[in-house]
């Protein structure tokens, strides 16, 4: 036959050519039968056949328990067929229309919701379960399964879903490679933050979205929000409408309604926005409006603390701030304060003379007032780790100690029976653009802690963007690939995160995974597009 002969002469070319013409340095394309499980962060636990079904693109959501109405299920599910049926374009539907229904093995999408309880609380439960049926059409016909006491843990199982569904450009249909598959999961930390600084640039409303887009693709779910610091104060404050003057032009703002758009979009995918006032230090853009909180012109920051109003303006702020952040967790900063510039101020050295107070007293006193303001209003006291290594004893028993400045800290301050989060500058600054993937990889919150109830007391771990040489122009390829690395961490099993042979166990994952970033629109730099590992390949 002709087909049968031109075949067979295709492949007698092919394998000539193969002979022929060696093709060195072509990248290898992900293969996808390597026995690694393309799915990013790992689930816990799971299982998996080797049957490959079809999903049709005109998939219907079933909700079914008391929290199967919810809104927030129904705007992801949209988001999530929109992603993973990205390819099926005008023309694709009608080849649907020309297939018969029974064609695709799952067309319903059963997603159960036990609880109704739209409550964002830290810790809140974002377990679920995972079933995609095989071609056997004499069991479940068709439906895949999402099972989650939470909304929140629906949207995880959502995300997983999305991550198993390829789109096969040859028969351009979206698959499901391996199945049945079977998954069990929950994250190991209920604290996996990012942290964005929109002082030192100013970044959009539009981009801040894309940001937590992108998080929710990695099970991310905390948004720690440095909004304000010594270079720029783009919040709208209404009790201190002078404030916002220190911003860097009309337009670099954030009014109460955009902060309340950002809140509420970060909670449609099941992150928590943490606010941060990074006080006494970083505080000198608060002057602009208000110079009385300068201790005096060469002296912006630390904020003058001998002067009530600094009091009464943070305890405004927080009251504002209060009714935009829900979330329990409140930053009030306290890292590098330089306190001679209070010892060296005439009216503020006076001042701490008269209460009997050195400049280190006066900083210890100012951040506990400041925890107190926070408490005042019903949120917990986060602080950077310089208050902890100053006056450990002294800090309220509520507080959240953020760890910075390098390994070991948190093992100190679980040990005191205060909570920690772990951003070990020299692995989690994503600033730090000479720390390579596997440097993020390999770093564990929980290191140097083994007893289990102090373990309890991490509260996971952030990596951290930091705005002085991150704008709308690179910021999300400066986050990714590397938060990549960390949300791993933070989400799965510590015994699945191979430690050793990471060029075959991990980075064709992550590759994978950079890859699907960039099939969602999420500019994440290629793995290797800085030192990609500490020693070279
Ligand atoms: N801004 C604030 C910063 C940093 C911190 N706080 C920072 C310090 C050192 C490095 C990176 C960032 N830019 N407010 C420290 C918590 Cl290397």
């Amino acid at each position: 036959m002709l087909s049968l002969s031109l075949c067979s002469y295709a492949s007698l070319l092919a394998v000539a050519a193969l002979i022929l013409v060696p093709v060195p340095g072509l990248p290898a394309i992900v293969d996808l039968d390597d026995g690694l499980t393309y799915v990013w962060p790992l689930p816990q636990e799971f299982g998996h056949g080797n049957a490959t079904v079809l999903v049709d693109p005109g998939i219907s959501l079933v909700v079914e328990g008391e929290g199967g109405g919810s809104a927030i299920l129904r705007d992801a599910f949209d988001r999530y067929t929109r992603v993973i049926f990205q390819h099926n374009d005008v023309f694709d539907i009608f080849s649907a229309f020309r297939r018969r229904k029974s064609s695709f093995d799952i067309n319903k999408l059963r997603v159960i919701v036990h609880s109704k309880d739209e409550g964002l609380q830290l810790g809140v439960d974002e377990s679920y379960s995972l079933l995609v049926p095989d071609e056997d059409r004499t069991s479940v016909i068709g439906e895949v399964t999402i099972e989650a006491n939470t909304v929140y843990g629906a949207l995880r199982g959502l995300e997983t879903f999305s991550q198993l569904c390829v789109f096969d450009f040859g028969t351009k249909s979206v698959m499901v490679r391996k199945a049945p598959w079977y998954i069990k999961d929950k994250p190991r930390f209920a604290y996996r933050g990012l942290l964005l600084d929109t002082s030192r640039h100013y970044l959009p409303i539009e981009v801040i979205k894309h940001v937590l887009d992108s998080m929710s693709y990695a099970k991310l779910n905390v948004l720690h929000w440095h909004i304000i610091d010594e270079q720029s104060f783009p919040l709208e404050v209404p009790t201190y409408p002078k404030l916002w003057q220190g911003a860097y032009s009309h337009w670099e703002r954030y009014t109460v309604e955009d902060a309340y758009d950002i809140v509420n979009y970060a909670k449609s995918r099941g992150i928590h926005v943490m606010a941060e006032v990074d006080v006494p230090g970083h505080a000198e853009s608060w002057g602009k409006g208000y110079p009385e909180l300068w201790p005096s012109l060469s002296c912006r920051e630390p904020l003058d603390v001998s002067n009530n109003f600094t009091f009464d303006l943070i305890s405004g702020i927080l009251s504002d701030m209060r009714k935009i952040f829900p979330f329990e967790l409140f930053h009030l900063g306290g890292d590098e304060v330089n306190t001679d510039c209070w010892t060296f101020t005439p009216h503020v050295n006076q001042w701490l003379q008269a209460q009997n107070m050195t400049g280190k007293d006066a900083y210890t006193s100012f951040v506990l007032k400041g925890q107190q303001i926070a408490l005042s209003k019903g949120w917990t006291p986060v602080n950077w780790e310089e208050t902890f290594n100053n006056f450990p004893e002294k800090l309220d028993r509520k507080t959240v100690v953020h760890n910075w400045l390098g390994p070991g800290v948190c093992p100190k301050v679980v040990n005191s029976g205060l909570r920690c989060i772990f951003s070990n500058q020299g692995v989690w600054y994503l600033d730090h653009l000479d720390v390579p993937w596997d440097k993020v990889y390999t770093a564990e919150p929980l290191e140097g802690i083994t007893d289990p109830s102090k373990q309890d007391l991490v509260l996971g771990g952030e990596v951290c963007m930091w705005g002085e040489t991150a704008d709308p122009s690179n910021v999300l390829q400066t986050i990714w690939p590397r938060t990549a690395a960390a949300a791993e961490r933070l989400w799965s099993k510590q015994e699945a995160i191979p430690t050793t042979n990471l060029d075959t166990t991990a980075l064709p994952r992550l590759h994978y995974f950079r890859c699907l970033l960039n099939s969602r629109g999420v500019q994440a730099a290629p793995v290797k597009n800085m030192m990609a590992r500490s020693q070279p390949y």
